[in-house]
C-alpha cells in the first residue's frame, strides 16, 4: 500500500483512536498487518506509528453502509496489541462506538436529519444493534456543546447511546456458567456478560480497598497475576474458550460507592487498569448490581423504580447507565452518555509506505 490511507483519528468517549471506511482497507491477513504498522504495533511505545503506547489507544472502528433492515452502518471494533503482533475482534468497545455516528454523517453514509440525527449502528463484534443521537444542528455534525463526561477535560456535544438486547453478546448468556455466583481460585466471581463478558469480584476479596489508583493496581505484581489466572479459568467457564491472548474477559473488582454512586470499581482490562471503566463494561458492570446473588449485589446502592440511574464510580470519576428494568427485574435496555471529538482527517501511511 504505497499511498496513504484515508483516516479520521478521534476521540470516541474515553477511548482515542482511527476510523476507517472498510472500502478503504485492505482484507484478512493485509488489513491486520497495515493496522499493526499504522499504529507502531508490536513495540511498547508505539514510537514508529499512530498508536499512544496505550490499549484505549490503539483502537481501530471499521464502518460500512449496512445492508440490514432498521439500520443505518455496521461497526467493526478491532483492539492493535501493542507489545504483541495482535488484532483482535474478539471484543466490542462502546467508548469507540461513540465516534462511530459522527464519522458515518461526515463520511456521507448517514444524511444527517434535524438538530439531532440518530445513527442506528449494527455492532457487528457482538450482532446487536446500538442507537446514539448525534448533535448535527444546520445539517452538520457538532462536536461543541456542554456534555461533560469523566476522564476527558472540558465538554462536548451530548451523545447519548442506547443498547438493547446485549446480554450474552460474546458468552451466548447473561450469566455463561448458569450461576449467579462461581468460586475460582477460592474468590467468589460473578461472570457475566451484558455487552461485555467480566469478572466482577469484591475488591476486599483480593485484598485490596478498590480505592487504589490505576497506577498502583499496576504495580502490584501479586494482584496481577491472581488476577490472570482467574482469568484463564474464568474464559472457558464464559464460553470464550483459551483467552491467554485474548482482550476479554474484563477483571473488575467491586468496592462500596465513596461519591455517592451506585459502586466503585476498578477494572482490568484485562492487563493493565483501566484510568475510568468501558462503556459495556460499566453496563455489565450494573446488571451485576441488579441481579440478587452476585457478587456485587449486596455492595450497591440500587434506588427504586423501573428506570434505575447506577453511577458506576472508577479511578476519575464516574459513569451513570439508565437501566430500564423488565417485570422480572432483569435489564431490558440500557443507555448512556458520550461524548465524541473529530481530531484529524487525513492520510495514514504504514511502514516503509507513501
Ligand atoms: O466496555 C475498554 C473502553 C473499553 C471498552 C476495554 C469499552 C466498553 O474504555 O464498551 O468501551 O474494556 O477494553 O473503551
Amino acid at each position: 500500500m504505497v499511498e496513504g490511507v484515508a483516516c479520521m483519528w478521534m476521540r470516541g468517549g474515553t477511548s482515542k483512536g482511527g476510523y476507517f471506511l472498510a472500502s478503504d482497507l485492505p482484507t484478512g491477513k493485509a488489513r491486520e498487518q497495515f493496522l499493526l504498522e499504522v499504529m507502531g504495533s508490536p513495540d511498547e511505545r508505539q514510537i514508529d506509528g499512530m498508536g499512544g503506547a496505550h490499549p484505549l489507544t490503539s483502537k481501530v472502528a471499521v464502518v460500512s453502509k449496512s445492508r440490514r433492515d432498521g439500520v443505518d452502518v455496521d461497526y467493526l471494533f478491532l483492539q492493535v496489541f501493542i507489545d504483541q503482533p495482535i488484532v483482535t475482534d474478539a471484543q466490542n468497545c462502546g467508548n469507540m462506538l461513540a465516534g462511530v455516528g459522527p464519522f458515518a454523517i461526515e463520511r456521507g453514509l448517514v444524511a444527517a436529519s434535524g438538530d439531532v440525527t440518530r445513527v442506528r449502528i449494527y455492532m457487528e463484534n457482538t450482532g446487536q444493534v446500538a442507537i446514539a443521537s448525534v448533535a448535527t444542528p444546520g445539517g452538520k455534525v457538532s462536536y461543541e456543546g456542554d456534555a461533560r463526561i469523566d476522564g476527558v477535560p472540558g465538554t462536548s456535544a451530548a451523545l447519548p447511546i442506547e443498547f438493547r438486547d446485549t446480554a450474552g453478546s460474546s458468552c451466548g448468556a447473561l450469566l455463561p456458567s448458569g450461576n449467579v455466583l462461581d468460586v475460582i481460585d477460592g474468590i467468589e466471581v460473578t461472570l457475566i456478560d451484558n455487552g461485555m463478558p467480566c469478572v466482577v469480584m469484591q475488591a476486599a476479596d483480593l485484598g485490596i480497598t478498590g480505592a487504589e489508583s490505576p497506577n498502583e493496581l499496576e504495580a502490584n505484581e501479586g494482584l496481577r497475576a491472581r488476577l490472570e489466572g482467574i482469568r484463564a479459568k474464568a474464559g472457558p467457564m464464559m464460553n470464550l474458550g483459551d483467552v491467554a491472548k485474548k482482550s476479554v474477559p474484563k477483571m473488575t473488582m467491586v468496592s462500596p460507592a465513596t461519591s455517592g454512586g451506585a459502586i466503585s470499581t476498578r477494572t482490568f482490562i484485562p492487563h493493565s487498569c483501566h484510568k475510568s471503566i468501558g462503556v459495556l463494561g460499566a453496563v455489565s458492570v450494573a446488571t451485576a448490581c441488579l441481579l440478587p446473588g452476585s457478587v456485587a449485589h449486596d455492595l450497591a446502592v440500587l434506588g427504586a423504580g423501573q428506570v434505575r440511574r447506577l453511577a458506576i464510580e472508577h479511578p476519575s470519576g464516574e459513569l451513570t447507565v439508565v437501566a430500564e428494568l423488565d417485570n422480572k427485574g432483569g435489564v431490558r435496555s440500557a443507555a448512556i452518555l458520550r461524548t465524541a471529538r473529530k481530531l484529524m482527517d487525513g492520510l495514514v501511511f504504514a511502514r516503509g509506505n507513501g
